[in-house]
């Protein structure tokens, strides 16, 4: 059985990071151990007056113990944190369970739609850039990549900007970035990966649903993080994710009222799991 370690926060209402990351990896029959990195009430999505509780201080006292109890991971893959300090912590935690079998997997969960999520500064992303340098595989939005690249946001783009995009993010020092989000016209959307070895690109698309909706990168991650640990092709790894996260924004569709804050991602797992086992 495969082992997966996720850190990031809990969104206790909201659906969104560990709340989505933990049954989305145990459903692909894989083990999932967390490092809660901060506790708030609610995601900072839409939501006014959340609790924050900053667990950045227990990260070492966890990584000692498990290092006590000799603790192996086949892949480590992070998302939402908190703070310049945290990225710093989570990055010995990679130096100390990095192993030459293991995967690290960064999702630098700071913006969207052209802008960072409340309460980031460029001071985070310099650090988040950082961390970057140290994953296997990293997952940004375009939003992301343009502040991890110090370049304007775009959303209109051909393949050969993409690829110079991807060519930049291997610069940073990621082996293989990931790209979500990706359109080159209104038809379609799905994501892109850039393997600097063999100088490839791979796409996977479905069709476009225009919308957004709360917590589909954390999904998207999420089954990324899953289908590469139990060793899926890059190209199946993207098919399985866009695959699942359009499944799951499709489930929403209906319900977008009441289901502003998130999506309905609990009635497509029966699906993921038959991805999986394909
Ligand atoms: O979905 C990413 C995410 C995770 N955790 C928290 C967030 C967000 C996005 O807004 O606010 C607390």
């Amino acid at each position: 059985m495969k082992r997966i370690v996720t850190i990031q926060d809990v969104s206790c209402f909201g659906k969104c990071s560990l709340t989505v990351a933990l049954p989305i990896i145990s459903a692909m029959g894989i083990e999932t151990a967390v490092i809660p990195t901060a506790v708030l009430s609610t995601h900072t999505g839409g939501f006014e007056g959340y609790t924050f509780r900053d667990l950045t201080n227990d990260i070492p006292d966890i990584a000692a113990h498990w290092k006590s109890l000799d603790l192996k991971f086949d892949s480590i893959y992070t998302g939402y944190l908190g703070s310049k300090e945290q990225v710093r912590i989570v990055s010995d935690f990679f130096d100390d369970f990095k192993t030459p079998d293991n995967f690290i997997v960064v999702d630098p969960a700071m913006a969207d739609s052209g802008r960072l999520y409340a309460g980031f500064t460029d001071d985070f992303v310099d650090e988040m850039k950082k961390l970057c340098a140290k994953a296997d595989y990293m997952i940004p939005n375009m939003t992301e990549a343009a502040f991890l690249l110090g370049i304007p946001y775009t959303e209109s783009y051909d393949e050969e900007y993409l690829k110079d995009i991807m060519k930049r993010l291997t610069e940073l020092g990621c082996r293989l970035p990931v790209l979500t989000g990706v359109h080159f016209d209104s038809e379609k959307q799905g994501a892109a990966a850039y393997d600097a070895e063999s100088d490839s690109m791979y796409y996977s698309f479905r069709e476009n649903i225009d919308c957004t909706v709360h917590g589909t990168g954390d999904i998207f991650a999420s089954v990324f993080t899953g289908a590469v640990t139990l060793g899926k092709s890059i190209q199946e790894t993207l098919d399985i994710s866009v695959g699942f996260t359009a499944d799951c924004i499709e489930a929403t569709l209906p319900h977008m009222k009441e289901m502003w804050y998130s999506t309905c991602f609990e009635s497509c797992l029966g699906k993921l799991i038959e991805y999986v086992n394909k």
